[in-house]
């Protein structure tokens, strides 16, 4: 297998977008970012300068071609439930329905995932009146499986407050496991047949070692942080997350879409900026990682611009590591 092609630049620059979830409708790519704004405010661990008021839809008809803004899709005032921060969302297409899955904080401040509703992949989306019940921290990603299931995979430490619910229930004073104890997983929840509900509640993914022991949560090389993604090849199901503290993209595989999965090791080399996200997708045959940084912006963290880039595999199924900066 030959080398990833080289990372195109940021598919727009007149808006900063991040946290890019990629899918192919009606023959397209379309792209679900974030929509970075500038913040005055403090930046710190709890993510306050992810402060997020709307989403737009970006297309594209063919890579390397011009990406299409389609404007404002959903804005936080038309929200009933939500307070601020629209963090990174995802997009799914059933019952010839878009819907459009986003965390944002309550009116308590409180993360909760969202689910809004168009005819049309680029929107405008038109959002339910409450958060999915039982939902709770931050980066959904839904997956439709081929026996039509759907799973939302979601969680991010930290700002994201995943820490906040290993009882069931929100405290805020929990913190995470101790270094030597597992590493809490990412949830995951079957989608009712309308999509706007969870047909169970959510479970933990637990992801291993080569020898079946849990990753620990003082392995930051490996151990789950936010953005999860799910995507099939070759019958096998890829899990691909973001270490956080180390900034990596890394991945772990299964032959169940509940879990358990393995490690397999690293996707994407550190970005630019501290946050890394990403999604993964077939398009005419070839697969693209969608990703962001932050060279746009010099560097400013809560400014980032999404890119994409050719990912391949090796004859045993593992992915070829992308170093984004490397020709
Ligand atoms: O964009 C805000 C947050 O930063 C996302 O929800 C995380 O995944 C990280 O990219």
């Amino acid at each position: 297998m030959g080398k990833p092609s080289k990372p195109k630049n940021p598919i727009v620059t007149h808006i900063f977008t991040a946290d890019p979830s990629a899918h192919v409708f009606e023959g397209k790519l379309y792209i679900y970012p974030s929509h970075d704004l500038d913040h005055d405010g403090p930046s710190n661990d709890n993510g306050d300068q992810y402060a997020m008021e709307d989403y737009h839809v970006l297309s594209m008809d063919d890579v390397n071609e011009e990406c299409v803004d389609h404007g404002e899709a959903l804005h936080l005032r038309d929200i009933p439930w939500a307070s601020k921060q629209l963090w990174a969302p995802d997009a799914a297409y059933r019952n010839n329905v878009y819907y459009l899955y986003f965390p944002a904080r309550d009116k308590e401040g409180i993360f909760r995932i969202g689910v809004a509703t168009s005819t049309t992949p680029e929107g405008p989306f038109t959002p339910e009146e409450n958060y999915i019940p039982g939902s709770f921290s931050i980066d959904p990603a839904v997956f439709v499986d081929e026996d039509d299931k759907a799973y939302v995979y979601f969680g991010g430490l930290w700002g994201g407050q995943l820490e906040k619910w290993q009882e069931g229930t929100f405290n805020s004073n929990a913190e995470g496991p101790k270094l030597t104890e597992p590493a809490l997983g990412p949830r995951v929840a079957e989608l009712s047949d309308d999509m706007l509900t969870f047909k169970s509640e959510p479970r933990e993914i637990s992801i291993v070692d080569e020898s079946g022991n849990p990753i620990l949560a003082g392995d930051e090389e490996r151990r789950y942080f936010e953005g999860p993604w799910i995507h099939k090849y070759n019958d096998l199901y890829y899990l691909s997350y973001s270490t956080g503290t180390t900034h990596k993209i890394v991945y772990a595989v299964s032959k169940d879409p509940l879990g358990p999965f393995e490690f397999k090791g690293t996707i994407l080399t550190p970005v630019i900026g501290w946050t890394t996200h990403h999604s993964i997708v077939q398009f005419k045959e070839k697969w693209y990682l969608f990703y962001h940084d932050c060279s746009f912006s010099d560097g400013v963290d809560h400014k980032r611009s999404v890119k994409y880039t050719e990912l391949t595999y090796n004859d045993d199924g593992t992915i070829v590591t992308i170093n984004p900066y490397e020709d």
